[in-house]
């Protein structure tokens, strides 16, 4: 196997998904509390009130990564709890929580990694506009300067923006996520105000702490098309290609947006682009974090598909022609070899990446307590291991991956789809709240103690 001796194996959460605790220490709602709280929004009318109540349990938390070896932890901070106002005054009770946090991994041998924004905004500055009012630029980098002072001097990586894709088109396009809101203009400012944010609150980071390594997270995906000699196929694949894969990637290397983008957006986008903007996007990052679950496959819209989004607009679909078989229960294809191809695909297009850290990569399946209280999630360490396999393969191709974070730790407030979807290696009993780690927990840890040489056989031993 080819990871380096000092590849880093980690695990990651965020914030509302496990926390809780939601009014405790004064803390305010986000948009998720208002969302969650909203009818027919959330599966179940599942909410993140309590979620794993990790802001109470996570000493047993961090001694469960304690025991599986794990090296590194993957968490958000609360932008509700660090400044319960959105803006200006620093919450005492939310900073001596991460300080608590932050204490308790390093005195357990765990290195802190901290996401700044996992999605959770407070709710009074989506009043205001949220993303898409250009005041956020500066308000989130005022919140990276109270991060980087609270904390900067304990935690090492930092991660602006978790999948800025997902805020703005889950979130304020398709409205599935909060703050549940449909439109286009909307959305594309808020495509242009993360790229600014993230440039922003690098420079803040860094103005505070110089040794600070951060990066922006990224949702990304190979697009697959039923027809390689269909050329509206391929003009598509090339639009969701730059929508999702290249957006976020072009602007902070090269300060430009894809030009079919550009083009498409037009006016709605110069709208919000500000002079000197595309000089401010352009920031230097020390990795780029990468969130791989599944290929994505394209066939041509119907026409009912096209007319649903104005003719203006068409979405990815699951080609039952081309989508291989099996889906996790998320209903996401399985496909472990895209992770090799993609990661070889990313260090071809953007080498300027030197440190590739897969910040998610992960399944969901519903697998629970035997009687014996044992959960054998088998295709859970299936899936684990493939994709393993496949960072491997790209390690072996001299991309420089250099860290791997499974999500999740826990089982946890999967968003829309509430606790009915589970993707932790730890299972967790919502009305109890008892943790139980699972087999792939176990399967994990053999890997990890071995820097990934069982990969191949662990599954026997
Ligand atoms: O649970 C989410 C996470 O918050 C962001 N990335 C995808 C995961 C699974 O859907």
């Amino acid at each position: 196997m080819s990871f380096p001796e000092d590849f880093n194996w980690g695990t990651a959460t965020a914030s509302y998904q496990i926390e809780g605790a939601f009014a405790d220490g004064g803390r305010t709602p986000s948009i998720w509390d208002t969302f969650s709280k909203t009818p027919g929004k959330v599966v179940n009318a599942d909410n993140g009130d309590v979620a794993c109540d990790h802001y109470h349990r996570y000493p047993e938390d961090i001694q469960i990564m304690k025991d599986l070896g794990v090296q590194s932890y993957r968490f958000s901070l609360a932008w509700p709890r660090i400044i319960p106002g959105g803006t200006g005054a620093a919450g005492k009770h939310g900073i001596d929580f991460y300080d608590r946090l932050i204490d308790a991994l390093l005195e357990a041998g765990i290195q802190p990694t901290a996401t700044l924004y996992h999605w959770d905004l407070p709710q009074s500055l989506q009043d205001k506009g949220g993303w898409a009012n250009r005041d956020i630029v500066g308000q989130f980098a005022d919140y990276a300067t109270l991060a980087a002072e609270s904390f900067g001097d304990r935690v090492a990586n930092w991660i602006t923006i978790n999948e800025p894709w997902c805020v703005t088109w889950l979130g304020n396009f398709w409205g599935v996520h909060a703050p549940g809101l449909k439109d286009l203009d909307t959305s594309i400012a808020v495509a242009h105000h993360t790229a600014l944010a993230h440039a922003e609150a690098t420079r803040a980071l860094r103005a505070v702490r110089p040794e600070i390594r951060s990066g922006i997270t990224l949702n990304m995906t190979n697009y697959r098309v039923s027809d390689e000699s269909n050329p509206e196929l391929l003009q598509l694949r090339d639009y969701w290609d730059s929508n999702i894969n290249r957006w976020w990637l072009d602007s902070q290397l090269h300060g430009t947006y894809p030009e079919n983008l550009v083009e498409f957006y037009g006016d709605k986008l110069a709208k919000v682009v500000k002079p000197g903007d595309m000089d401010l996007v352009k920031i230097d990052s020390e990795f780029l974090g990468i969130n791989y679950y599944s290929d994505s496959f394209l066939n041509t819209p119907t026409e009912e598909q096209v007319q649903k989004n104005e003719g203006t607009f068409v979405f990815p679909i699951n080609s039952d022609g081309t989508s291989p078989a099996p889906h996790t229960d998320m209903g996401w294809p399985i496909t472990p070899k895209g992770l090799e191809d993609l990661l070889v695909r990313v260090h071809k297009d953007w080498p300027e990446f030197i440190d590739i850290a897969i910040t998610e990569n992960g399944v969901a399946y519903p697998d629970g307590p035997d009687e014996n209280g044992v959960v054998t999630d088998d295709r859970r360490v299936d899936y684990l291991l493939s994709h393993l396999k496949s960072v491997d393969a790209a390690i072996e191709q001299g991309v420089p991956v250099k860290s791997y974070y499974y999500w999740s730790l826990l089982d946890n407030f999967e968003w829309a789809e509430g606790y009915a979807k589970r993707f932790g290696i730890v299972y967790v009993n919502f009305e109890t709240l008892q943790r139980t780690p699972k087999l792939s927990a176990s399967v994990y840890s053999k890997v990890i103690a071995s820097n990934g040489a069982v990969l191949e056989t662990v599954k026997n031993k």
